[in-house]
């Protein structure tokens, strides 16, 4: 048994994957981390080195003090993780008071996390706080989204709206809706503190002119949430543009239709983005 065929490691794998083949990591774009459990980390101990050195993280959060990730490496590329984990992903250990981080598997020959390993740590803490089974946090360069936030407002009631509106089940996916960061420098504290102050409400945020940071208890459901989102923004790219770059469509998904879904569906709609 090797460390790269445990399951957890398994399915953060295939994810990179998955979301290369869909086209979102050109180059070294995008990135995935994923908060362990208990359990992970003991499979996972036996495989480890000796700790490097501690790194600053920018950021300090104790919700999730001494706990591991999993995590994609700064500059390094989705398409080559499944070929070659262990100098393109690695475990990260975060130290007491949630303020820096030590690499203890993984990342060989001087690697590091991800350049977006502040954003991540602090949304899986608010993320951990709205859902406690919340696990994972991915970042993907998804090119509808990217394309839809040059046109419509950067605001998260009318960008939910739009979304909600071009497929029938996006609002059983995400109900809470999603939120807006404006254009802001990547890799950085305060690109970390605004994302995180809209995944207290939301799973998922949109990073205007650059991608998609979702959420979720799983692989699977956070891959889903952001497939699901880039999804209809393509829908509506292609929809505008085949009625000539109006927004105004022929045929709509009613506000009462958007209720009623919900209402079948057993989900509770963000009702300040419903009329
Ligand atoms: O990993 O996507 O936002 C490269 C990025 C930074
Ligand atoms: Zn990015």
């Amino acid at each position: 048994m090797a460390i790269e065929d445990l399951e957890f490691v398994q399915g953060f794998t295939r994810m990179c994957d998955d979301g290369f083949k869909q086209g979102w990591h050109e180059r070294n774009g995008g990135n995935l981390t994923y908060l362990m459990s208990e359990e992970e980390v003991a499979e996972a101990r036996p495989f480890f080195a000796e700790p490097r050195e501690w790194v600053s993280m920018g950021v300090e959060d104790a919700t999730l003090a001494g706990r591991y990730f999993l995590s994609t490496g700064s500059g390094k590329y989705m398409r080559n993780v499944a070929g070659d984990p262990a100098h393109n992903i690695g475990i990260v250990e975060i130290n007491e008071k949630g303020s820096a981080y030590r690499i203890v598997w993984g990342l060989l020959e001087g690697a590091k996390p991800t350049s977006e390993f502040p954003s991540h740590y602090m949304n899986h803490c608010v993320r951990v706080m709205a859902d406690p089974t919340n696990r994972v946090i991915y970042h993907a360069h998804t090119p509808g989204v990217i394309e839809m936030s040059f046109i419509v407002p950067l605001e998260d009631r009318s960008f939910t709206r739009i979304l909600w509106q071009m497929m029938t089940e996006c609002v059983v996916v995400f109900p809470a809706g999603v939120g807006v960061v404006p254009w802001m420098v990547p890799g950085g504290a305060a690109i970390a503190q605004a994302t995180s102050e809209i995944m207290k409400k939301y799973p998922a945020a949109v990073w205007a002119h650059h991608g998609l940071f979702v959420s979720g208890p799983d692989f699977d459901t956070a891959f889903g949430l952001a497939h699901t989102i880039e999804k209809a923004a393509e829908l509506y790219i292609a929809a505008r543009a085949a009625n000539g770059g109006s927004d105004k469509f022929l045929n709509v998904i009613s506000d009462q239709n958007l209720k009623d879904t919900c209402r079948d569906f057993n989900v509770e709609i963000n009702s300040d983005f419903v009329d």
